[in-house]
């Protein structure tokens, strides 16, 4: 794959690229090779090397939660199953059954959601080829190396709290564009070209402290509630023009739930058939988070190893973030 010239990609007015592409699409923009990774190409070896430089303390944060944290699992996924299986008397294996991928921190691959106007997933893939069992072109195998960078956190939990305003993240609400951009300016950082963007919700950690009757009650998919980040043309203009190359949060969709997915306008559809921008949910964000407010550093390194599985639709994050 020759890697791409940041300085010279379309800005987000200026796509479809392609004239049989749907408007606001990066269809066509990233080739030799790079059709699969979307937004990822903006993940350059350059970019790596950087990114090394942010590490300085040697501090290493786990963005993944627990396998099975969510119980019962959201949107009435299946839990996975773990038995500890002997090999012989002194030996053991793990089997891992009914493993959802989504089940838990997550990925969004880009064979996840397809547009249902335009009838394809990113870069026009037919259904027909991601469910006849070997979906080459958007397989998450192709991100097995791809997920490794400069990291930003934006901290919108921490910075709507300290202006006063009220945030419940187990409640539908919305972090505005202007909040995030404002976070940005409180934090003295900047985005640069080729970043992983991760943001602070706070829902993990309201999560966290529900009883277990109160789980029970959200885990449905129409009884979720989720503050998120606003699904609007400014967001995705945004996020294309400024180079991210992911975006990872710690509530369960990104975007604020319930969403409305018969409505083409929310993010999912926004990032991941048009754009081909990763979504990362339920990411683990808070330590994070506390450890960029002590230090007043909101960059470091992120390594995301996505699971080498061919055919497969999403992973979990197996990442760290490195200071
Ligand atoms: C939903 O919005 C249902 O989230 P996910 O990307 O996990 O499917």
């Amino acid at each position: 794959m020759k890697v791409a010239d940041l300085s010279k990609l379309p800005t987000f007015d200026e796509l479809p690229v392609r004239k049989d592409a749907p408007p606001e699409s990066s269809w066509g923009v990233f080739s030799d090779g790079g059709e699969a990774l979307g937004c990822l190409n903006f993940l350059t070896p350059e970019g790596v090397v950087e990114a090394a430089g942010l590490v300085r303390t040697g501090k290493v944060f786990r963005l993944d939660a627990k396998v099975n944290f969510a119980k019962p699992a959201l949107f009435g996924r299946a839990e996975a199953v773990h038995q500890v299986l002997p090999l012989g008397p002194m030996a053991h294996d793990d089997l891992l059954d009914r493993y959802n991928t989504q089940a838990g921190s997550q990925w969004d691959g880009l064979a996840h959601v397809g547009h249902l106007r335009y009838d394809a997933f990113y870069n026009g893939v037919k259904v027909s080829e991601i469910r006849d069992g070997r979906n080459a072109r958007l397989s998450i195998h192709h991100w097995a190396d791809k997920v490794v960078g400069r990291g930003v956190l934006i901290d919108a939990y921490a910075f709507r709290k300290a202006l006063g305003r009220p945030v419940n993240p187990l409640q539908r609400d919305t972090y505005t564009l202007d909040e995030l951009e404002g976070a940005l300016v409180a934090q003295r950082t900047t985005l640069k070209p080729g970043s992983v963007l991760l943001v602070r919700t706070g829902w993990m950690e309201s999560y966290e402290k529900c009883t277990a009757e109160e789980r029970r009650a959200l885990a449905p998919m129409d009884k979720i509630q989720s503050i998120g980040v606003e699904a609007s043309r400014e967001m995705v203009e945004w996020l294309w023009n400024n180079r991210v190359a992911a975006i990872g949060t710690d509530c369960p969709a990104v975007e604020p739930l319930p969403a409305d997915f018969s409505d083409e306008r929310i993010l999912h559809y926004r990032a991941l058939p048009l754009l081909g921008l990763p979504l990362g949910e339920l990411f683990v964000l808070a330590p994070l988070a506390e450890d960029c407010g002590r230090d007043g550093r909101y960059e470091f390194m992120v390594v995301s190893a996505p699971l080498p599985l061919e055919g497969g639709i999403a992973s979990p994050p197996n990442a760290v973030a490195i200071k």
